[in-house]
């Protein structure tokens, strides 16, 4: 799909009225532009009276003058109704989407954390054991199920929209909005950040896979595991290089690192997008971005990491690991 589908199309019942309220809204601007148009037209058209010679003719258009002026008095009444009907028409109709998308059809069997930061999005899912665990820039969510969305930010002011899915909802420090959305059918679906945030902001993406509930329950049970264990070798000097110097900022289940800063590397490579839909999530991709950050996303929160030839090789090993 083009990015304009993305934007022109619905995929669920919390976008579905208001994609039609956006349809009926566009019609009626261009209706009114045309007949605007038209009537401008016709004005501009209308000939002059000649100027009067004689005292009779000045007569008549003194006549012809209040007629007129009565016709322009009731053309403006006319239209000011007709345009008042018009503008409350469109009040009621967006009330009435208002309230169609305001709550899901029934109470959400999922709820999703995100979390905004500067510029990429933390997604984190509880389990039914109580445990939880984080992946970044990518939904996944059951498709026929509304799923609510606890949107938050840990830093600055932003916002959450995926068009397809369901209308824009800001994602505000010290607080957490709520919106819900459900998918008619699999897909995946782009999201951007509406709000500007800083230099990155248009590179703040996000994509929500909706996958068969089976499929769904795949990709879960698979994403609460921690990592595998490093099959050693290449692999296992990267994992210690990761230790060294990335775990600070990110986190990987299963090694000691803490890091809650940075996205969530433990399945990375499940991933469809790097870097909040940047870059596409190949192994070349991945060690550019270790290496080139500043380049690929300037003034992002990662930093150039310099690595000798040898150093890249093991820790791209390790990387392709974490599946
Ligand atoms: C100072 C903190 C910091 C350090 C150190 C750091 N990163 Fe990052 N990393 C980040 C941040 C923040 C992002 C998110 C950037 C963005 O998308 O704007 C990120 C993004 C990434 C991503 C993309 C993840 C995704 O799903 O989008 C990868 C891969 C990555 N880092 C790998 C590494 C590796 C490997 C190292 C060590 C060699 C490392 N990082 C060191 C902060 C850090
Ligand atoms: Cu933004």
């Amino acid at each position: 799909m083009t990015p304009l589908a993305y934007f022109l199309h619905s995929a669920g019942p919390a976008s579905g009225p208001v994609l039609a309220l956006d349809w009926g809204l566009a019609a009626l601007c261009l209706g009114v532009c045309i007949v605007i148009a038209g009537l401008l037209y016709m004005a501009l058209r209308r000939k002059r009276r000649e100027s009067a010679t004689s005292d009779e003719a000045l007569a008549q258009a003194n006549v012809a003058d209040e007629q007129g002026e009565r016709t322009a008095n009731r053309i403006v009444a006319v239209g000011t109704a007709i345009s008042s009907a018009l503008l409350l028409g469109a009040l009621v109709a967006m009330l009435r989407v208002l309230a169609a998308v305001a709550d899901p059809p029934r109470e959400p069997a999922l709820t999703v954390t995100v979390t905004a930061y500067d510029w990429w999005w933390k997604v984190t899912y509880r389990t039914p054991a109580g445990t939880s665990f984080d992946t970044a820039n990518e939904i996944h969510i059951p498709t026929g199920e509304p799923v609510r969305i606890d949107l938050q930010s840990a830093d600055v002011v932003h916002a959450f929209w995926v068009p397809a899915l369901a209308g824009k909802t800001q994602a505000i420090p010290g607080q957490v909005n709520h919106q819900w959305f459900e998918a008619d059918r699999p897909g995946i679906w782009r999201g951007q950040c509406t709000q500007f945030c800083g230099p990155q902001h248009a590179h703040m993406a996000m994509e929500v896979v909706a996958q068969t509930p089976a499929d769904f329950a795949r990709w879960l049970d698979a994403q609460r595991q921690p990592a595998a264990a490093a099959p050693g070798g290449a692999a296992l000097r990267g994992e210690q290089l990761f230790d060294a110097r990335c775990s600070g900022c990110h986190a990987v289940r299963g090694t000691p690192s803490s890091g809650a800063q940075a996205p969530d590397l433990t399945h990375l490579v499940s991933r469809r997008l790097i870097a909040a839909g940047t870059l596409a999530n190949t192994p070349v991709n991945r060690l550019d971005w270790v290496e080139h950050a500043q380049q690929r996303k300037p003034e992002s929160l990662m930093p150039d990491i310099a690595l000798t030839p040898a150093e890249a090789s093991d820790l791209g090993a390790w990387l392709d690991t974490l599946q």
